[in-house]
This record gives structure tokens, sequence and C-alpha cells, in this order.
């Protein structure tokens, strides 16, 4: 095997192609696809809760016990930090989940008639 086949294998692997099999590309147009195994993360989005004057902290509480899992006193580090700040983040998630979540805070909010407001930001 010549030294130009040989290494048009070689790159042909390093690029992907398992079989070893050059694709044709020359120095120019090849790219480097991928070096390290793919481990790519989502886009993540945080679920704002914002502060109003009705919505009473116990609910606020509970809510985020019950839609976040949040442990009691970190469900009360959070709903204050709201309640002293105008807003704060509930939690980080993927898009699809941030989404339920937002939605499952409404429908509790729409439920109680509070009118509690929540929304999603990319982080
Ligand atoms: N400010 C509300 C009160 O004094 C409590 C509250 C906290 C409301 C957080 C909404 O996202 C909120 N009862």
């Amino acid at each position: 095997m010549g030294e130009e086949s040989r290494r048009a294998g070689l790159t042909a692997r390093i690029n992907g192609r398992g079989d070893g099999a050059d694709q044709g590309g020359d120095a120019a147009t090849e790219r480097r696809t991928r070096t390290k195994a793919k481990t790519k993360r989502p886009p993540m989005y945080k679920v704002i809760l914002l502060n109003d004057d009705y919505t009473p902290m116990e609910f606020v509480v509970d809510l985020l016990k019950t839609v976040f899992h949040k442990p009691h006193a970190e469900a009360t580090r959070i709903m204050l930090y709201v309640h002293q700040n105008g807003m704060g983040v509930a939690g980080v998630y993927p898009y699809e989940i941030a989404e339920t979540k937002v939605r499952a805070v409404e429908e509790m909010a729409r439920e109680a008639e509070y009118p509690l407001k929540c929304v999603m930001e990319k982080e």
C-alpha cells in the first residue's frame, strides 16, 4: 500500500468511518467531525417565579415542594428570595421540562385563584 492511500484510510478512520475507507475529500474540504465521544448537553432554561402582593407565602412554599421537588427549607428560602427581590429561580431544566413546570405553576395558581406568575428564560 502506498503512503497516500494508507494516510487516506487513517484520516477516514479519525473522521468516524469505522471501515477506514476514504470519503474522497481533499485536504482543503475535509473537516474533523469528532475526536471525543459525543456528550453534548441540552440547552437549559431557568424557571423563574415572580413576586406579587396576593399569593400567600405558604402557597408558594407548597408549590415549590410539589412542582419543583424542593425540600421544605429550600422551598422557604426560594420563596423569601422571590418575595424580597421580585423574582427568583425555582429550578433549571431542559426546554420541555421547564415548559411543563411553568404550566404546572400556572395551573395551581389558576385553580387557587392567585395571580402568581412564572416564566422561563434560556440560561
Ligand atoms: N409577596 C407574597 C406575600 O407577601 C409572597 C410571594 C412570594 C408571592 C413569592 C409570590 O412568587 C411569589 N404574600
